[in-house]
């Protein structure tokens, strides 16, 4: 399948879609005409090339001086990008609960720092002997890297590349800064920083993707969406008629069972102590949800009880001990399969019946969705522009950038899924 987009004077796009599906081919066009402009049309890669390639770059970036402290708009330095090294100008950034947790102290970091991880952006330039982007090129940052160097990188199974920062090292490859704000550095946040106008980013942690992907859209993919999707399609392998059960209907338990219904499951009941989260999760796929608190007996029976113990895979998308014991106990005891999605809470144990797992259950993690970042999120944009999935039944909430404190508010009110900044 090809895509071919033609951007023209503020939202005329035209997309052809050729293809092959068994004997047909086919051809097909689509044209969105939009009456307002977006905030990046008038962006001109070809100007920011000629005029700030190998240039320091003053721009706004939400900085954060300590924790427990909102969002300060300020005017940043950044510095061109080293060798193997791209500089970025972000489009659009989704809120995702991971940069909260360094507002709250529950991720370490050194302040002040830039974060934001969830993005897509258009490369500025790039430093020497980068080959993989080049100024144009539109792209989403990864927070998870993909050296393609590192035991993880090489095995096909494995994702974690050993150039992660997971524990707050806040500097690129180099071990140093290239953003500086009021004459202090200021630090990176896992590799990707995206709350402001301009980031730099190792160029193992860049992604070439199609022009046409919709930033305000396709920003999603850097974390959210695939995390959930990843941990359905690739980690757990869903087949085709399973039943699936999805402990926590967030913003990622909701791409979970999105990645749950495209590969095949009949049944997906969704569990969630907090009802409100029930319609979005019917709407994007869940076909049954349950609250643990209208129960008096354990979760895992009253699965069994309502799907004849025949529950294949689960997933805990909270984060919990609890409930990553119980999604455990919840599947088939001898060929089920349960995902833990949910970043755990740093330095805590947990105990469990290992009878759970003699007779035969399956238990794993996933960061990222399993995805190997560089290889998968081009084609996981590929597969959003087909139309295979809808990220916008994510995206409850669109503001301008200045607003990201309004934005961090509607996320701890509950009242949003995923709210997107644009520039
Ligand atoms: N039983 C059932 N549901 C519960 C319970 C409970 N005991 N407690 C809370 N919930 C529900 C809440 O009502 C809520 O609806 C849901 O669980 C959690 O949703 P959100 O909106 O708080 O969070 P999400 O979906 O945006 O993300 C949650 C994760 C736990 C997946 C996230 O914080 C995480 O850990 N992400 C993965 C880690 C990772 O990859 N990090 C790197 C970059 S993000
Ligand atoms: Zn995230």
């Amino acid at each position: 399948m090809n895509h071919v987009a033609e951007g023209r004077q503020n939202f005329q796009v035209t997309l052809f879609i050729q293809g092959r599906r068994g004997n047909c081919s086919y051809q097909s066009e689509l044209s969105i005409r939009s009456q307002k402009t977006f905030p990046f049309a008038d962006y001109k890669p070809e100007k920011a090339r000629m005029g700030t390639a190998g240039k320091v770059i003053k721009c706004k970036a939400a900085v954060l001086w300590g924790m427990n402290q909102p969002f300060s708009i300020e005017e940043i330095e950044v510095a061109p990008p080293k060798a193997k090294e791209v500089r970025v100008k972000i489009l659009a950034t989704g809120i995702c609960r991971t940069d909260d947790h360094v507002t709250k102290g529950t991720m370490v970091s050194k302040f002040p720092v830039i974060v934001g991880h969830e993005a897509v952006g258009v490369v500025e330039s790039v430093g020497e002997g980068v080959t993989t982007v080049r100024p144009g090129d539109k792209v989403v940052p990864l927070f998870l890297p993909q050296c393609r160097e590192c035991n993880a990188c090489l095995n096909p199974e494995g994702n974690l590349c050993i150039r992660s920062d997971l524990t707050g090292r806040g500097v690129l490859a180099d071990g140093t800064s290239r953003f500086s704000c009021k004459g202090r550095p200021v630090q990176h946040f896992m590799n990707t920083s995206t709350f402001t106008e301009y980031t730099v980013l190792d160029e193992s942690s860049v992604a070439k993707i199609d022009a046409a992907a919709p930033p305000e859209k396709a920003c999603l993919i850097g974390c959210g969406f695939s995390t959930g999707y990843g941990a359905a399609v690739k980690t757990a392998k869903v087949t085709p008629g399973s039943t699936c059960a999805v402990f926590g209907l967030g913003g990622v338990g909701l791409s979970v069972i999105m990645g749950c219904k495209t590969a095949g499951a009949s049944r997906i009941i969704g569990i969630d102590i907090n009802k409100d989260k029930f319609q979005k999760a019917l709407d994007v796929g869940a076909t049954e949800c349950i609250s643990p608190k209208d129960f008096t007996k354990p979760i895992s029976e009253v699965l069994a009880d309502m799907t004849g113990n025949t529950v294949q895979y689960t997933f805990e998308v909270i984060g919990r001990l609890e409930t990553m014991v119980n999604a455990l106990s919840s599947c088939h005891m001898n060929y089920g399969t349960s995902v833990v999605v949910g970043a755990p809470p740093s330095a805590k144990m947990l105990s469990y019946d290992p009878m759970l797992l003699f007779t035969g259950r399956t238990w794993k993690g996933c960061v990222f969705g399993g995805w190997k970042s560089r290889d998968d999120v081009p084609k996981l944009v590929t597969e959003f522009l087909e139309k295979k999935f809808d990220l916008g039944q994510l995206i409850t909430h669109t503001l301008p950038f200045k607003n990201v404190n309004e934005g961090f508010e509607l996320l701890y009110s509950g009242q949003s899924v995923r709210t997107v900044l644009t520039f």
